[in-house]
C-alpha cells in the first residue's frame, strides 16, 4: 500500500497544484492523500488482467482504506469525505465475500445534507465497477448485492465492484428539495461524486482501477443513467437504462393532473371498482401476448386498447361496463360485475389518454377524442 501511495505523490508532484503538494508532503494520513481526477479516467490500456484481484478480510480495513477522501479527488465540489464503516462480510450461497465500505460526503452548503454512500468491494475482483441507481426520489441507499435479473449473477458474484449512495438526502421527506446543493446533487452532482469516491476505494484496496464501469438504473435510477451518459461521458463503459423518468417535472404533474380530473364527485373512480376494471383490462389484453395465463405481457397493444384519443375515434373500450342510463344501481357492488358510470369512464380514459409533455407545440398535440381533458394545460404547465 505505500508503494502505491508513493507512486501517486510522485506523479502528483509533477502536477501544478498546491494543495496536493501539501497533502503529499504535509505528514497526513496516507489514506487522506488526494487522488488527482485526471488518475480517475477508465483503464485504457487494454483487456483487464486474465487473473482476478484477490483480497483477504485482514485488508478490509481503514488502515488501508484510510478515514477519509481527499475532495480534490472528487469532481464535484464535496468539503469533505469521512469513512464510517469498513466491514468484511462473510460469503453467502448467492454472494462472495466482499469487502463493504460506507462513508459521508459533507456538503459545500452547510444546510445541504450529506451524501451517504456505500461500496461493495468483492473478495476476488476481476477490474469491473457497477454503480447502481436509485428509485423513486431516493433517500436510501440501494442494495448492492443484488444483480441484473432474478436468476443471474449477482454483481458481486461475477467478481464487480459495487456502489451506490443516497443520492444526497435520507428518508421521505421533501425539505431537502428546498436547498440548491441537494437538488443539484439529486439531478446529477451524486452519481459522479459516488463514482469517484468508489474509483479511490477500489484503487487503495486492489492497488488498481476498474477497466470496464457500468452504471444499472431504473425510474429515477435510469434517469440518473441518461443523465451520467450526457454528463460524464467518460466515466462509463455502457449504462443500462430500463423505464427511465426522462421529463420529471412532467411526470410530476400527471398525478396531480389525474386528482384535479377526479375532482368533481361524478368523475371519481371508486376503489370498489377495482376488481371491475382490473378484470375488464385483463378480459381485453390476456391474449394479446398470445397466452391466456393471467398476465398482460402485452402492454403496448392493451394500452393502444384503452387509449381513446389514439388510433380510431369514436371507439369505447369500456362499453361492456357502462352502467345503463349513467345510473349506477349500486355503486358499493366490489365484484366484477360492477358498472362504470360516464363520469368514472371519463376518468380512466384521462388515465390512458398518453402524456403530451409541455414542451411540446399545441398544434402537433394529439386531439381529445374521448371529450375529456388534455393532459397538459397549456404550453406553460
Ligand atoms: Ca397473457
Amino acid at each position: 500500500m505505500r508503494s502505491r501511495l508513493r507512486g501517486t505523490c510522485a506523479a502528483l508532484l509533477a502536477s501544478p497544484l498546491l494543495l496536493v503538494l501539501a497533502a503529499c508532503g504535509g505528514g497526513g494520513t496516507p489514506a487522506a492523500a488526494p487522488e488527482a481526477s485526471a488518475s480517475l479516467a477508465l483503464e485504457k490500456r487494454g483487456p483487464p488482467p486474465a487473473t482476478s484481484k484477490t483480497v483477504t478480510a485482514q485488508e478490509c480495513d481503514r488502515s488501508v482504506l484510510g478515514d477519509t477522501i481527499s475532495p480534490e479527488s472528487i469532481g464535484e465540489p464535496v468539503s469533505g469525505i469521512t469513512l464510517n464503516d469498513w466491514t468484511w462480510v462473510a460469503a453467502t450461497a448467492n454472494t462472495p465475500a466482499y469487502c463493504r465500505v460506507g462513508g459521508s460526503m459533507t456538503p459545500i452548503d452547510p444546510a445541504a445534507p450529506p451524501i451517504n454512500f456505500r461500496v461493495a468491494l468483492p473478495s476476488t475482483w476481476n477490474y469491473r465497477y457497477v454503480q447502481v441507481g436509485g428509485g423513486g426520489m431516493n433517500g436510501s441507499i440501494p442494495g448492492l448485492t443484488g444483480g441484473p435479473g432474478a436468476g443471474t449473477p449477482t454483481y458481486l458474484a461475477r467478481g464487480w465492484a459495487v456502489a451506490g449512495s443516497d443520492s444526497g438526502h435520507s428518508g421521505f421527506g421533501a425539505e431537502w428539495a428546498l436547498n440548491d446543493e441537494a437538488m443539484k446533487n439529486l439531478g446529477y452532482m451524486q452519481m459522479k461524486k459516488t463514482r469517484d469516491a468508489a474509483w479511490v476505494l477500489m484503487k487503495r484496496l486492489y492497488g488498481g482501477k476498474p477497466y470496464f464501469a457500468y452504471w444499472v438504473g431504473g425510474s429515477q435510477g435510469g434517469r440518473e443513467g441518461l443523465t451520467v451518459m450526457k454528463k460524464y461521458p467518460s466515466d462509463f463503459n455502457g449504462i443500462v437504462v430500463t423505464v427511465p423518468i426522462v421529463n420529471f417535472s412532467s411526470l410530476m404533474l400527471a398525478p396531480e393532473w389525474l386528482r384535479i380530473q377526479e375532482k368533481p364527485l361524478a368523475n371519481w373512480v371508486t376503489p370498489a371498482k377495482r376488481t371491475a376494471i382490473v378484470t375488464e383490462m385483463m378480459r381485453q389484453c390476456d391474449g394479446l401476448d398470445g397466452l391466456q395465463d393471467g398476465i398482460i405481457n402485452n402492454y403496448p397493444a392493451c394500452r393502444a386498447i384503452f387509449d381513446v384519443n389514439q388510433g380510431a375515434a369514436g371507439r369505447d373500450p369500456w362499453a361492456a361496463k357502462r352502467c345503463p342510463g349513467n345510473v349506477d344501481p349500486d355503486p358499493a357492488d366490489t365484484s366484477a360485475n360492477a358498472c362504470l358510470t360516464d363520469g368514472q369512464i371519463s376518468t380512466l380514459h384521462f388515465k390512458h389518454t398518453r402524456y403530451q409533455f409541455a414542451t411540446r407545440s399545441p398544434s402537433t398535440r394529439a386531439p381529445s377524442a374521448c371529450g375529456c381533458p388534455a393532459r397538459t394545460r397549456g404550453a406553460s404547465a
